[in-house]
């Protein structure tokens, strides 16, 4: 009941934490290889408009934004929990954004500026946009590159540090949510940027740490076509979704709303009626003929939900 279909690409940094965060719950899964650039028809099916890599299904509830993704993973596999070691959510929640919005940027910056000359055209246009903004010039950032390093550097030192004591993983003896957070940038780095091996033997304690991460594994995928998936949401129906009243944003239920990631990466925002709000979560229905009604989850920490 609770088939957890991921809709990714193998190259994805961001589906590579998820994939390990499911390597952490030890889990199977069903795996929908989509396109990495669009169009992506049945991904968008399915979203409601929401084109960004992965996107997590179950049944009619489909999952944006790898916050949202593991939350809900959280929620619905409990143990192995993401917060062994006696650590608290919020903590692991809160150094989310800094690996997830300020450390990813600097990353995905260094490493299309540093491939800019390799990258083919649709790909560099596509990306370019989403992570540079709408007057980006992937040549010119080229200037950037060692200050993209030095800030990555200065962010990797606090890495390396955070295993000082000998710890076997970022939180203590048990994997968590950090190790997700943080091996995917290393994974990235190390696979898409020349420079990225030699970089990160700067740091003596974070390839062992990355190794003992790897090896967790990433749970046991069988491959789905994507015409599948959408006949699983068909068959299904959004789960019920509890609200409070008080919304510190003041959404409710059944209001309309637009939810777009809030930083400027050119993406349209998707619109529909609250199926249900949390301080962490908004979800909204959308409806397409392929797969019937579904709610869309978005986490609301980096994205804004406004009225439509
Ligand atoms: N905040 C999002 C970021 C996701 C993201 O930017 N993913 C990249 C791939 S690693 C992406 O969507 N690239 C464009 C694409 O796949 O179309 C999350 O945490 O899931």
């Amino acid at each position: 009941m609770d088939q957890v279909i991921l809709h990714h690409y193998p190259q994805s940094p961001v589906a590579e934490k998820v994939r390990t965060g499911i390597g952490i719950k030890g889990l199977s899964w069903m795996s929908v290889i989509i396109p990495r650039i669009p169009p992506k028809p049945d991904l968008i099916a399915l979203t409601g408009g929401y084109r960004r890599t992965p996107v997590m299904q179950i049944g009619a509830d489909i999952y944006c934004d790898s916050q949202c993704i593991l939350r809900e993973l959280e929620r619905r596999f409990p143990e192995p929990t993401f917060f062994p070691n006696g650590e608290t959510p919020g903590m692991g929640w809160a150094f989310s954004r800094w690996t997830d919005a300020m450390l990813f940027d600097f990353c995905v910056r260094l490493v299309l500026s540093a491939g800019a000359d390799s990258l083919p055209e649709d790909f560099a246009r596509d990306r370019g946009r989403l992570y540079f903004g709408p007057d980006y010039d992937l040549k010119k950032a080229q200037a950037d590159i060692p200050h993209l390093i030095a800030n990555v550097a200065s962010a990797f030192g606090w890495v390396d540090d955070m295993l000082a004591d000998g710890r076997a993983f970022l939180g203590g003896d048990k994997p968590g949510l950090r190790d997700a957070l943080v091996h995917y940038l290393v994974w990235f780095l190390d696979g898409r940027w020349a420079g990225g091996p030699d970089f990160l033997a700067r740091f003596g304690r974070i390839g062992p740490w990355d190794a003992r991460v790897a090896a967790i594994g990433q749970g046991t995928a069988t491959e789905m076509e994507s015409a599948d998936a959408l006949a699983i949401a068909k068959a299904a129906a959004p789960a019920p979704f509890a609200s409070p009243d008080d919304d510190a944003g003041g959404i409710r239920p059944g209001q309309t709303v637009s939810v777009v990631a809030d930083v400027d990466g050119g993406e349209d925002p998707v619109v529909g009626i609250v199926h249900g709000v949390a301080p962490d979560e908004v979800a909204i229905l959308h409806e397409d003929p392929r797969t019937g009604p579904v709610a869309v989850h978005f986490p609301r920490a980096g994205y804004r939900v406004m009225p439509a």
